[in-house]
C-alpha cells in the first residue's frame, strides 16, 4: 500500500538522508524534536510526498490547491475537492507501468498551501485569484503549475495569466461535459458556467466531451472561429475526434479539466453529473498525444465534489493528476 511507511519509496520517508530518521522526515520541522520518533502519517502534500522530495527549489512540478466555491448552480461541495484529492493522493502506487518509473518523486512536485480568497463577492475572489497565480508564474519560473479547484469560476484568472505572458495566442483545450460559454449565468459573470467565456479574447478553445449545452452556447461557439466543440457523442465510435482535436491546437496549450467530463459512473462526485462522459484509457491516450506534441504550458483540474464514503472518484482524480505530471514530463522517462 502506498500510504503506509516504506523505507522503500523514495520522498515518502526512505530516510536517505542519514542524519534524519524516516519519522523526522516525515514530520517535518513543525514537530517537537522529542516527537519526530514517532510514527506520523504520510503529510497532507500530494503523492505524501516528504519534505525532502517535495521541496519547492527541488521540483519541476507546483500545485496550487484552490478550494473556491462560490457560485456551484445544482450539487455543491467543490471547496473540498482540494484535500480529497491531496488525501487520496497518498494512495497512489509511485511506480507507473506506463514509464517503468516511480514518475512523481523523479519529477519532484511540491504542494501549495490552499489559497484562500476573498468572500467579498465573485469578482473581487476572481481579481484576487488572478493577482495569486501572476505571482505564483512568477515565482514558479520554469516550473509547471497545475492547479486543483474549486469550481471551473478559477479558470479564467489562470489562464488570463497565462495568455498574458506567452507572445502567441495559445489554445485552451478543455474537457467538460459542458460549454461554459454563456456571457453570465444566474446574474453573475463569473459563475463556473460563464469559465470559458471569460477567456475568449485571449484564447482559442478546443472542448471535449460535451454533452450538456444551451442553444446560447452554441451560437457562441458558431460565431467563433477560435471555438470548436466535440461532443461527447463522437467520442465513442472511432477515435477520429483526436485528431480533429489536435489539428485545431496550436503549440501553447492550457489545459482545463473539468471532472464532470468523465461519466458519472467513473465520477458521480460533481456538481452536474451528465451521463455519456468520457473513459479512463482512451482519455489517458488523448492526453498523451496532446503532452508529446504540444507545449502544455499550464493546467488545472476542477469540480470534484466529493462524496462522504465514496473515495474512488476522488482516487480516479488524483490519479488523473498524476497521468498529467508524467506526460508533461515524459522526456525525462522515455529520452
Ligand atoms: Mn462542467
Amino acid at each position: 500500500m502506498g500510504n503506509r511507511r516504506d523505507e522503500e519509496h523514495t520522498g515518502r520517508g526512505s530516510g536517505d538522508r542519514a542524519e534524519f530518521t524516516p519519522g523526522e522526515l516525515r514530520a517535518g520541522m513543525g514537530v517537537p524534536e522529542a516527537l519526530r520518533d514517532l510514527e506520523w502519517a504520510l503529510p497532507g502534500t500530494f503523492l505524501g510526498l516528504d519534505e525532502q522530495a517535495g521541496a519547492f527549489d527541488a521540483s519541476r512540478a507546483v500545485l496550487l490547491p484552490v478550494p473556491y466555491e462560490a457560485t456551484t448552480s445544482y450539487g455543491g461541495g467543490t471547496r473540498a475537492g482540494p484535500g480529497a484529492i491531496l488525501d487520496a493522493s497518498r494512495y497512489i502506487e509511485l511506480y507507473d507501468q506506463e514509464f517503468d518509473a516511480e514518475t512523481g518523486p523523479a519529477i519532484g512536485i511540491h504542494t501549495l498551501p490552499a489559497v484562500e480568497l476573498t468572500r467579498a463577492g465573485p469578482a473581487e475572489a476572481m481579481a484576487e485569484l488572478r493577482e495569486v497565480h501572476d505571482r505564483v508564474l512568477e515565482a514558479a519560473g520554469d516550473r509547471f503549475v497545475l492547479m486543483l479547484g474549486g469550481e471551473h469560476a478559477v479558470s479564467s484568472p489562470a489562464i488570463r495569466s497565462h495568455a498574458a505572458r506567452q507572445d502567441e495566442r495559445i489554445t485552451v483545450l478543455q474537457f467538460d461535459a459542458h460549454a461554459d460559454l454563456r456571457a453570465a449565468y444566474e446574474g453573475s459573470p463569473h459563475s463556473h458556467a460563464c469559465a470559458m467565456a471569460r477567456v475568449l479574447d485571449v484564447a482559442d478553445v478546443v472542448g471535449v466531451g460535451l454533452r450538456a449545452v444551451s442553444h446560447e452556447e452554441v451560437e457562441v461557439a458558431r460565431a467563433h472561429d477560435g471555438v470548436h466543440l466535440i461532443w461527447a457523442e463522437e467520442m465513442w465510435n472511432s477515435d477520429a475526434w483526436m485528431d480533429e482535436a489536435m489539428e485545431r491546437l496550436g503549440d501553447k496549450v492550457y489545459i482545463t479539466f473539468d471532472v464532470d467530463y468523465f461519466d458519472p459512473s467513473l465520477v458521480p462526485s460533481t456538481g452536474t453529473p451528465e451521463p455519456g462522459g468520457g473513459d479512463w484509457y482512451r482519455t489517458l491516450r488523448f492526453l498523451r498525444r496532446v503532452f508529446e506534441s504540444r507545449d502544455v504550458i499550464g493546467c488545472d483540474v476542477v469540480e470534484l465534489a466529493p462524496t462522504p464514503g465514496l473515495h474512488a472518484p476522488d482516487f480516479l482524480v488524483a490519479k488523473l493528476i498524476y497521468k498529467l505530471l508524467g506526460y508533461r514530463f515524459h522526456a525525462l522517462f522515455t529520452e
